[in-house]
């Protein structure tokens, strides 16, 4: 039986990572940090795998670099998934030292654990497109020009060297996967995507009249988390270690985003969506469309999902959310 660890199990990506590697037999060490939020708010994701025999939640913080050695020295893990971030591009911001610590140093301390603890451990680096950032040069490739122009995608930007300096110097076997945005029911509810498709859902029950969005004009590749995680572990099973990029080849605008939502609830965006100059940032990735065919040919990678399909499961699992909390409200009322 095969160890994991994966850092940041209660995120999006996470939780579906760890479904799929359970399902293959593995054992899951899922590590989560303390926080004053309620526990079972932060685990919605994984609430599903807290009674799996196979699946273990850790608490580890990746800035503390003892921790991570604590983990590594004790589990001993044949994988390690580096998913844990401050993931949130606008809130980098906002808070640049620490996103650097968590998104740039969390990824040294460990690659530092596994070099000191168990070298043979395979390492995942959750890199990003927003390390191109302004370069529109399209579709965007491992041969792209990275341009990054927010703190998260600077301190991403470095951990992505950092990786392939472990790879080359010291012979781990680490992979940085250049994944373009991926979306799912699972999805943090301040990124676009799921705003809105929450927001959709809200205002078709009433609960809701307005919808506060910044720039409309953004373009992004949007995958579904499931069909992303799948990748991450394909990389890991290759004979060498490497970088790839993961994205669907195709790129849509938040507006083609919202629109497709609201078309398909029945809604009107004129009526509902006011733009606020408070979800600008300072600055903007402007586009980003990626070339996945390293992964397809190399790897056999496949995304089962297309945008439409990602777009409607995301709509109608908020409303089923939606209905079933205004439902227990009610019954708590009568
Ligand atoms: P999420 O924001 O959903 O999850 C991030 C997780 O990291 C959360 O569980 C969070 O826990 C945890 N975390 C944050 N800071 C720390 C810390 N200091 N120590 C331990 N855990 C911490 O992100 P996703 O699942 O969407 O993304 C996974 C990874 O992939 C991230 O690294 C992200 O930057 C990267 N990525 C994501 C893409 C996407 O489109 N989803 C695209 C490209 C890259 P808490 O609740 O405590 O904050
Ligand atoms: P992104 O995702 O920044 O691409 O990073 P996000 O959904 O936050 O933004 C996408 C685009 O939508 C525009 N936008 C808004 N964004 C948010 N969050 N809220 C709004 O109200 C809003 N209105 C318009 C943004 O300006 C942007 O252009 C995601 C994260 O998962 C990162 O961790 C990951 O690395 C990248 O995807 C690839």
């Amino acid at each position: 039986m095969k160890t994991a660890i994966i850092t940041g199990v209660t995120g999006q990506d996470g939780s579906y990572l760890s479904d799929l590697l359970i399902d293959k037999g593995y054992k899951v060490i899922g590590t989560y940090r303390r926080t004053v939020s309620d526990f079972e708010n932060k685990c919605q994701n994984i609430t599903h795998l807290l009674d799996d025999g196979n699946f273990i939640l850790e608490e580890a913080d990746v800035t503390d670099s003892s921790s991570l050695y604590r983990l590594i020295s004790e589990y001993q893990p044949d994988e390690y998934y580096n998913l844990a971030a401050q993931s949130h591009v606008g809130t980098s911001f906002k808070t640049p030292v620490s996103t650097t610590e968590i998104n740039m140093m969390g990824c040294l301390y460990a690659l530092e654990a596994i070099r000191l603890q168990k070298p043979s451990c395979k390492f995942y680096q959750a890199s990003t497109s927003e390390m191109f950032g302004d370069n529109t040069q399209c579709p965007q490739g491992l041969d792209t020009h990275f341009s990054p122009v927010s703190p998260y995608a600077c301190a991403k930007l470095a951990a992505h060297h950092m990786v392939s300096t472990y790879r080359k110097s010291y012979g781990i076997y680490a992979c940085s996967g250049i994944l373009f945005n991926h979306e799912s029911p699972r999805r943090g509810e301040n990124f676009v995507t799921r705003k809105i498709t929450k927001a959709a859902a809200r205002i078709k029950l009433g609960l809701q009249d307005e919808l506060r969005l910044g720039n409309l004009s953004a373009q992004r590749d949007w995958g579904h988390a499931a069909d992303y995680v799948k990748g991450m572990w394909m990389m890991l099973q290759h004979e060498v270690a490497d970088d790839y990029v993961l994205a669907t080849g195709k790129t849509n605008s938040v507006q083609e985003f919202l629109e497709y939502v609201f078309d398909y609830a029945g809604l009107d965006i004129k009526d509902h969506v006011v733009i606020d100059p408070k979800f600008y940032r300072p600055c903007e990735v402007p586009k980003l469309w990626g070339d996945p065919s390293k992964m397809m040919k190399t790897l056999g990678w496949v995304p089962e999902y297309d945008f439409e399909e990602l777009a409607m499961e995301m709509y109608e699992q908020d409303l089923k959310k939606q209905y079933f909390k205004l439902n227990k409200t009610i019954d708590s009322n009568v």
